[in-house]
């Protein structure tokens, strides 16, 4: 079956393969998809089609693999990681997906030949920003690992309409605009909606006795909503298997009310709707900070639900008891935003299918295990008895029954120590009650873990120490890791090619073997293309920044550089405030000798965050001064970069020269960014804290750039007592630096602009940064130092990069499966 038509230019063979993967079979079934899905020609198409066009081409090309994946998970009845989290940020998929199938070169092959070029057509996706942050990446970075290592797992989550927000900078604040993702279509999802489920909201319960005597309850609900799969295929790194991110949609069980339609009020008629699907509207913007808000909780319950109904449907397809259920199955929740799915599933083992209680309990625990991500006390999810019981009234009776059998158990290893019980307790007592979420998953699951060594030991020592004196047993370290793929290979291809010139090709899948290339240290040829890849690197960025930023930058400067959310633990205002002193310097002596540095800024603010918010405005207005001061003379200039996401930090780290890691010791549970600039050959400057400690540990204390109080030393320091005025007196640099913030050099007209900055430095300073200003001058002068010798820097740059395979999130994963899940890779054959 062959149809031909024309172009001027070319002629178009359609539909005669499908999954050809030459050049000239993927150029034919591009023209294909390009004229009868997006119904245009060469001559009319935008790069928007374009991009679309060879969507459909590569995704052609993985659905084979998909459903023969999915096929062999079935047929072998294979155990499965279910994955549950509320925020997922996969970055773009086009060029992971040409990548992982092996079609990266003959599509740029084919392109060319067209006239176009690959990395524009990349260019034109809009990333799925369904997350915030370090979480819903990690999230991601998983999600690709188990792929690769071919271990059966599927992502569930939430197909938010809004991720997050895209910031803009007007007159140096940030706005946020709404996140219109999927407005131009999404290649990549599959709409299910024969797996559609229904989830139940509100109403009371009502208890009643089975015909064999039993005590039972049932949930009589007030609404319902129905949630509709979206599947997205994850493929693995040059492997058959293919596994799925599902993620749930939610649409109202009425269109709308007829009756009320019928009277007229045709608003009306449509506001149950409405409100339904209101449910996965939007992302809440908010990383590593609670928001209790009601709408939030009905997001969590919603995807829980939705995902947990789905697992037993496919259970059920094949199975008649609940025998096996714990061998097919194992969830792990990241964060406690999907810990109400043990009180779910909990009430579906209990009044669904009429299991007793402590079986159930068995069935669930087993099931469950906890990944904590936070230290942070705000950011502890907690909710007001009230709410949940108004949302959730059987979920509330489930937890309090839990709690019950649990203090109980608590007590007869405790005894009376009823302050430790009321710790343990599941709710919080007081004139408000509260749900503590985080007790609630530490409980229903039999594994927790934290994300890196540090937190891991904080966890235990700390925030989850009651936990841990019961259950010691239950908890484990596991570092966290990323992508080789998405951050070596696809952003930093030149890089890339060298390793697989030196290794062959096998380091893309087992990151440890680039410690090989510390043979190559020595090697002239080797040292001088690591230089030119950074430079070239440099000198993209320098033109990215030319261009969005109207601020030329010298790329053999000393790239400086803090990506990340905005927050003040992560001490953005201690960067600005070296920035700032350097500046104060050469102002006092504009002779004197310096390192030219540019130094350079990206990330969002929660929308309600005043304090981050007010920061960003900082970096902007001390930007606007030392960017255009003649005393400066271009030596320092200073970059705000809008809209960080993972498309953009893409182009950031392969460029750094510096990675900024500087949060106050104790507060980052564990930090990704540091792995990803790391894996780019950038130098860390940073504290003890999160995996940074690992880091060194891995690259050698000699290759890193250690500062700061340890967390011991800072919880000592504030059991002490913290004054910060003592180091703004003894500190004349210090002072000199706030007080020039104070007086308002850095915003002429509005002194006062950043006096909230100031005062709560000088009042309260929560994290540190006058105790660790001094230290963090003094290594910043280290680095100076080593960066002027380029011979030292590129060693310690080499030794950097390839010391990091430990931070591959194969690496991570593994351990998961092998600690946790007790589960291993599955092959998948393309003929089978
Ligand atoms: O999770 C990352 C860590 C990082 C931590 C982050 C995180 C969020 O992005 C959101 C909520 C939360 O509790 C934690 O801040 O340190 O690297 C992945 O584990």
């Amino acid at each position: 079956k062959k149809h031909v038509l024309r172009t001027p230019q070319v002629r178009v063979q359609v539909e005669d393969d499908r999954t050809g993967m030459d050049t000239e079979t993927l150029k034919r079934a591009f023209l294909d998809n390009l004229y009868y899905i997006q119904a245009k020609d060469l001559q009319n198409a935008t790069p928007y089609d374009l991009y679309m066009a060879l969507s459909w081409t590569v995704r052609d090309r993985l659905l084979q693999r998909w459903i023969h994946t999915q096929e062999t998970y079935l047929k072998q009845d294979v155990r499965s990681v279910c994955y549950f989290s509320a925020e997922y940020l996969p970055g773009r998929q086009l060029g992971n997906a040409l990548v992982n199938v092996g079609l990266y070169e003959p599509a740029r092959t084919f392109l060319r030949e067209l006239g176009f070029e690959l990395v524009d057509l990349m260019e034109q996706e809009n990333e799925p920003g369904l997350g915030n942050g370090g979480l819903g990446r990690l999230a991601a970075c998983f999600m690709d690992s188990l792929a690769t290592l071919g271990v059966p797992a599927i992502g569930y989550g939430i197909r938010y309409e809004f991720g997050i927000f895209a910031q803009t900078i007007q007159g140096g604040w940030q706005f946020e605009q709404p996140d219109r993702w999927l407005r131009y279509g999404n290649p990549w999802e599959i709409p299910r909606p024969e797996y559609l489920v229904e989830v139940k909201f509100g109403g009371h319960t009502e208890a009643y006795t089975d015909p064999q005597g039993r005590y039972r309850v049932s949930w009589v609900h007030e609404r319902s909503v129905l949630g509709t799969p979206y599947d997205t295929p994850v493929p693995g790194y040059r492997t058959n298997t293919v596994n799925t991110l599902r993620l749930w949609s939610a649409r109202a069980t009425e269109d709308f009310d007829f009756q009320v339609f019928n009277s007229g009020d045709f608003a009306r008629a449509v506001a149950g709707k409405t409100y339904s699907e209101n449910i996965t509207k939007v992302l809440y913007p908010n990383d590593n900070t609670y928001q209790g808000k009601e709408l939030r909780l009905e997001q969590q319950y919603f995807f829980v639900s939705c995902s947990l109904q789905d697992i037993l449907r496919r259970y059920w397809d094949h199975h008649v008891d609940l025998d096996s259920f714990t061998d097919k199955v194992t969830i792990q929740i990241n964060d406690t935003h999907p810990a109400i799915g043990i009180a779910e599933l909990m009430r579906l083992l209990v009044d669904e299918y009429l299991i007793e209680w402590d079986r159930a309990w068995q069935i669930t625990q087993k099931v469950f295990a906890y990944t904590n991500h936070t230290l942070l006390s705000e950011a502890l999810e907690r909710w007001p008895v009230s709410l949940f019981g108004r949302l959730l009234p059987r979920h509330l009776e489930i937890i309090y029954e839990i709690n019950e059998r649990f203090l109980h158990l608590a007590r007869s290893r405790f005894g009376n120590d009823e302050a430790r019980i009321a710790r343990l307790s599941l709710i919080q007592e007081g004139s408000e009650k509260y749900v503590r979420m985080a007790n609630l998953a530490c409980v229903g699951s039999h594994a927790i873990n934290g994300v890196a060594k540090l937190h891991t030991e904080l966890l235990e020592q700390d925030v989850l120490a009651d936990f841990y004196a019961l259950t010691p047993e239950k908890f484990s370290n596991k570092t966290n890791g990323v992508t080789p793929r998405r951050f070596v290979l696809l952003s930093n291809p030149k890089l890339a090619l060298l390793y697989t010139e030196r290794l062959g090709q096998e380091w893309i899948r087992d990151l440890a073997l680039l410690r090989k290339l510390e043979d190559h240290l020595h090697d002239a040829d080797f040292r001088a293309s690591w230089k030119q890849i950074k430079a070239d690197n440099k000198h993209d960025l320098a033109e990215y920044i030319l261009h969005f930023n109207g601020i030329e930058v010298a790329p053999d400067s000393l790239f400086d550089i803090q990506v990340k959310r905005v927050h003040e633990y992560k001490r953005q205002l201690l960067m600005l405030l070296y920035v700032i002193t350097l500046y104060h310097r050469l102002k006092q002596n504009p002779a004197m000798a310096l390192q030219p540095r540019t130094f350079i800024f990206a990330g969002k603010a929660a929308p309600g965050y005043t304090m981050a918010k007010l920061i960003i405005k900082c970096i902007h207005s001390v930007a606007a001064i030392i960017n255009a001061d003649p005393d400066v003379g271009g030596r320092l200039k200073v970059v705000f970069l809008a809209n960080f996401n993972v498309s953009l930090a893409q182009r950031i780290y392969p460029a750094a020269d510096l990675s900024e890691q500087i949060s106050t010791a104790g507060k980052e549970a564990s930090g990704t960014g540091n792995m990803k600039f790391a894996m780019g050959g950038a130098l860390t400057i940073g504290t003890l804290d999160g995996a940074n400690i690992e880091i060194r540990e891995q690259v050698g204390p000699e290759n890193f750039f250690l500062f700061g109080l340890t967390a011991q030393q800072v919880y000592a320091l504030k059991a002490r007592g913290y004054h910060p005025n003592d180091y703004y007196q003894t500190n004349t640099e210090l002072r000199s630096v706030i007080d020039l913030v104070a007086s308002g050099h850095f915003s002429p007209g509005r002194p006062d602009l950043f006096r909230p900055l100031v005062d709560a430095l000088m009042a309260r300073d929560e994290y540190l940064l006058f105790a660790d200003y001094q230290v963090y001058l003094d290594c910043q002068q280290q680095v100076d130092a080593a960066f002027a010798d380029s011979e030292r820097w590129t060693t310690m740059s080499i030794l950097n990069a390839v010391r990091m395979g430990y931070f591959s999130s194969d690496r991570s994963m593994g351990e998961y499966c092998r600690d946790i899940w007790k589960t291993g890779p599955v092959a998948v054959e393309l003929n089978g």
